[in-house]
């Protein structure tokens, strides 16, 4: 079955190319795919499904179709949309997949994950990344009224942005080690993730296997871009 993947379009919480983009992505999607996955961060903030839902209702409803008409709708969360929860499952009919996760695409068991979890060199990054994730923080900060939730989110972003700006290039992709464990351990020999944002196709050994890992664009307006996977594993750039 065809397969349609996409990642990394942070869409803001404002009118943007970028969120017009995503809903003539989705309609394009409906035409043509039989499975539609979200592979994390779409959107760039979502502090809990009350907010989101409403901030968010165009893509919302655009999702909500996708999966009325049959589509198998899935999501991973990102970095940034980590607290997209039951409320959204119900609003849009998707489904969540488990960071990482095996999924069969174009005939090929292939390892999907978002891609930050790999990003292990940067230690102040999995610090965080392990207090946010852990259930008893999230449901914490889930009670906190919405203006609050909204300014520490926007704090948060504003540390992130200013915290990698001063970190080397190499430590914000993924780390090599972690890849070859991950291609170990899940026995695959495709692993397609985003988060990094260094859109790529790079191909390896692995234990005498020849591998691949294929990143996932990011969107600018320049570049609006998923990835489909035909039911014979052909691939092709999905573009808005
Ligand atoms: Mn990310």
């Amino acid at each position: 079955m065809t397969a349609w993947l996409v990642s990394d379009l942070h869409l803001p919480p404002k009118p943007s190319p970028l969120r017009e983009g995503f809903l003539r992505w989705l309609a394009a999607a409906a035409q043509d795919a039989r499975q539609v996955i979200l592979l994390g961060d779409i959107f760039e903030a979502w502090v809990g499904d009350d907010l989101g839902i409403e901030t968010y209702a165009e893509e919302v409803a655009a999702l909500r179709r996708l999966s009325a008409a049959g589509i198998d709708l899935r999501f991973m969360v990102g970095n940034r949309d980590f607290l997209l929860g039951n409320g959204f499952c119900a609003a849009t009919g998707a489904r969540p997949l488990p960071d990482p996760c095996i999924v069969t695409l174009g005939g090929r068991p292939t390892l999907l994950s978002h891609g930050d979890q790999w990003c292990r060199d940067d230690a102040g990054y999995q610090r965080y990344r392990r207090v946010v994730h852990h259930a008893g923080v999230q449901r914490l900060f889930l009670r906190l009224p919405r203006a609050l939730r909204q300014r520490i989110a926007d704090r948060l972003r504003r540390q992130s942005r200013a915290v990698t700006a001063t970190k080397p290039v190499t430590i914000t992709d993924v780390s090599p080690q972690a890849i070859i464990e991950a291609f170990g351990h899940a026995g695959v020999d495709r692993i397609i993730h985003g988060h990094t944002h260094r859109p790529a196709v790079h191909h390896l050994t692995v234990d005498g296997r020849a591998c691949e890992r294929q990143v996932l664009p990011d969107w600018t307006p320049a570049r609006m871009e998923g990835l489909r996977i035909a039911a014979d594993g052909q691939r092709t750039p999905a573009p808005a």
